[in-house]
């Protein structure tokens, strides 16, 4: 048994804790996904490559002491220790004196004996380092939001405790958010192995999202290349973020955008839902290029803390129900399947709240102003057809549909349920067909395994197995490269006979 201090600004409380079992602490070190014993034998204080380009070293931020100061939250759950010592470490060494006012550790019920007393032994041998133990474990959006009220600077600098940050990372955070409180801005997270801890190729820029409701790169948007002059240096708009780099106004975060929805406990989807009330609500979210830190993303045997039940997927309806809007969530909710339809995904009057109070703008104004390469406006924006693929047959009333892995022959659905039973389709300007079910990739035949399947779509063309051409005219809806049709009584490509011919059954 061990007693910790819950939390180090308010009343002292004592929580006691078990300590797990031997067996447990073993389990517990070698599935932080790193190599824990290599990472040990590494200096806490090294010095790391510098990846923001040589333009980065010409800038001037001018007199840092004008700029917000800022504080560093790093919230953990059963971390590797040496990691998060030296990212603890970095951030001392390579950040100017007058930005960091402090690092506060938030400690999410951690059960690791290794972040006890021994931790609290550490961080007081470290300036500027105070730690927080919440009093059992909420998940991150609690544990960050425990950090930030206890802020002290003007902004709030939130970091994953597994990084390490790069030469002058801090100071294109802070010009950019001087003077204007709406400012939310990110580092380039640049990649670092943790089989090897060192530097990786990849890593995460600028981001959008996928319908299945996960962060995904995307290039500089088409309205962004237009208006950017220095593309080394200027800050450039993401539509959402990753999630776990970022800085804001503590004050403008916590008191009017109302902080994070605490309804999504644990792990996942709180970077979409923030992103999206930061946009919807006043503010901008800038990826600063010349701002990097790495962050070692996990490959050997996953996360060190579990992620209870359903509460991926209550974190996920929470952001489809508060943000997306009734046209766009069925989009989001069809990829999620039929069990979350009937989860109980909690309150959202607090969510309601601000979106009242601070007359945020729908979704469709941040589909077209924030995020139009999206594929919903980009390319599907201005779709041939969009809707029920019918047999033309009038004595058939089958239709198209998609499973998982093949086409399929159905009854036909209304056009309300057809998105859920998968038979909602749209046949893009570029001869795409793709699946509302699953928009992100598109219809693929393979001619020579004769097989209807999902892949990935062509970044700026369609890629030849996945082009269509519909024809009102014979109403075959064909494959371009083979010239056979696809039909919703056979539900595969094949003759274009009479029975093959189609309808489209619009869908406004
Ligand atoms: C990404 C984000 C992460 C977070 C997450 C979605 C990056 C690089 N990382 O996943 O910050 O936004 O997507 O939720 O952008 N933690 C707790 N309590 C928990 C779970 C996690 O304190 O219950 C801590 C954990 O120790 C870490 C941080 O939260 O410091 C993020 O967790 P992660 O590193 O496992 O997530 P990651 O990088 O896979
Ligand atoms: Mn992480």
């Amino acid at each position: 048994m061990r007693a910790m201090q819950l939390d180090a600004s308010s009343d002292f409380v004592v929580v006691v804790r078990p300590v797990p079992p031997l067996a447990e602490q073993r389990k517990l070190n070698s599935q932080h996904g790193f190599n824990a014993s290599l990472s040990q034998s590494i200096p806490l204080n090294r010095d790391v490559r510098n990846k923001a380009g040589a333009e980065c070293a010409l800038v001037d931020y001018g007199d840092l002491s004008k700029l917000p100061d800022t504080s560093v939250v790093f919230v953990f759950c059963n971390e590797e220790q040496s990691v998060l010592y030296r990212s603890i470490h970095s951030v001392l060494n390579r950040s100017p004196p007058q930005l960091l006012r402090e690092i506060i550790l938030v400690d999410d019920g951690s059960s690791a004996a290794h972040l006890g007393d021994e931790l609290d032994k550490y961080i007081a041998t470290l300036p500027k380092v105070k730690l927080i133990r919440q009093n059992a474990r909420t998940g991150l959006v609690e544990a960050r939001l425990a950090g930030m009220r206890a802020a002290q600077a003007e902004t709030v600098t939130v970091l994953d405790s597994h990084i390490e940050v790069q030469e002058r990372w801090l100071e294109p955070l802070m010009s950019r958010m001087k003077g204007d409180e709406t400012r939310v801005v990110i580092p380039i997270i640049d990649g670092m192995n943790a089989k090897t801890f060192k530097d990786d190729p990849g890593g995460i820029q600028l981001c959008g999202f996928l319908w299945s409701m996960v962060e995904h790169g995307i290039p500089l948007q088409h309205k962004d290349a237009a208006m950017i002059q220095s593309p080394c240096c200027d800050p450039q708009p993401s539509p959402v973020m990753a999630g776990g780099l970022f800085s804001i106004n503590k004050n403008w975060f916590l008191n009017t955008l109302g902080g994070y929805d605490t309804g999504i406990s644990f792990w996942g989807t709180e970077n979409l839902e923030m992103s999206f009330r930061i946009w919807m609500c006043g503010g901008t979210l800038e990826m600063m290029p010349c701002s990097r830190v790495y962050h070692v993303f996990r490959t050997m045997g996953g996360k060190p803390y579990h992620v209870p039940g359903n509460t991926g997927v209550v974190n996920k309806l929470r952001t489809i129900y508060g943000w997306l809007g009734e046209k766009y969530a069925k989009y989001a909710l069809s990829q999620l399947g039929p069990a979350a339809l009937s989860t109980d995904y909690g309150d959202l009057s607090d969510v309601r709240r601000v979106q009242e109070k601070l007359q945020c703008k729908n979704f469709d104004w941040f589909m077209h102003n924030v995020y139009p390469d999206n594929v919903l406006i980009k390319s599907l924006g201005d779709a041939q057809y969009h809707g029920l693929i019918k047999a033309a047959d009038p004595t058939s009333s089958k239709c198209l549909a998609f499973t998982r892995t093949s086409g399929a022959s159905q009854p036909c659905k209304t056009k309300d349920t057809a998105i859920y039973s998968k038979q909602e389709f749209f046949l893009s300007k570029m001869g795409e067909l793709r699946l509302a079910n699953q928009l992100d990739d598109c219809i693929d035949f393979s001619s020579t395994q004769r097989r209807l399947s999902l892949n990935a779509c062509g970044r700026y063309r369609p890629i030849a197995s996945q082009e269509w051409i519909y024809s009102a005219g014979d109403q075959f809806l064909k494959h371009k490269s083979t010239g056979e049709c696809l039909s919703p009584i056979t539900g595969t490509v094949g003759k274009c006979d009479s029975s093959a011919k189609v309808e489209w059954d619009p869908i406004p």
